[in-house]
């Protein structure tokens, strides 16, 4: 039972780090997935293999309420995006996104992370 929840785990954990070919994947972001910093950085930098649309992207704390962000992904595509982050209290939080491909397929993406303070 562990180990099949285990492979469930990787399994996902591959389908976010791995979307189909056709569309484009991250490259980079500058908070990495579990990470636990002292506070969180000005922005959140994400770098996409190519251009792609943003839709949007929220910051949610540990109990799944909204944080507020001040941003509104650009009409245009862009292969990386710079959001800026409110200071954050001490706890876990999830970034997510979704972009739209060229091709109008939406992609969805996440990093969670720690502020220990
Ligand atoms: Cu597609």
């Amino acid at each position: 039972m562990k180990r099949l929840a285990m492979a469930i785990v990787t399994a996902a954990m591959m389908a976010v780090a791995t979307p189909a070919l056709a569309h484009t994947s991250v490259r980079e972001t500058n908070i990495a997935e579990n990470a636990t910093l002292v506070r969180a950085p000005a922005n959140f930098t994400i770098v996409f293999s190519g251009a792609t649309g943003l839709a949007n992207v929220t910051l949610t704390d540990s109990a799944g309420r909204a944080v507020a962000l001040n941003y509104t992904p650009p009409r245009a595509m862009a292969s990386s995006f710079a959001i800026p982050l409110p200071s954050l209290a001490p706890g876990a939080y999830t970034l997510a996104w979704r972009t739209i491909a060229h091709d109008g397929h939406a992609m969805p993406g996440a990093v969670h992370f720690t502020i220990s303070g």
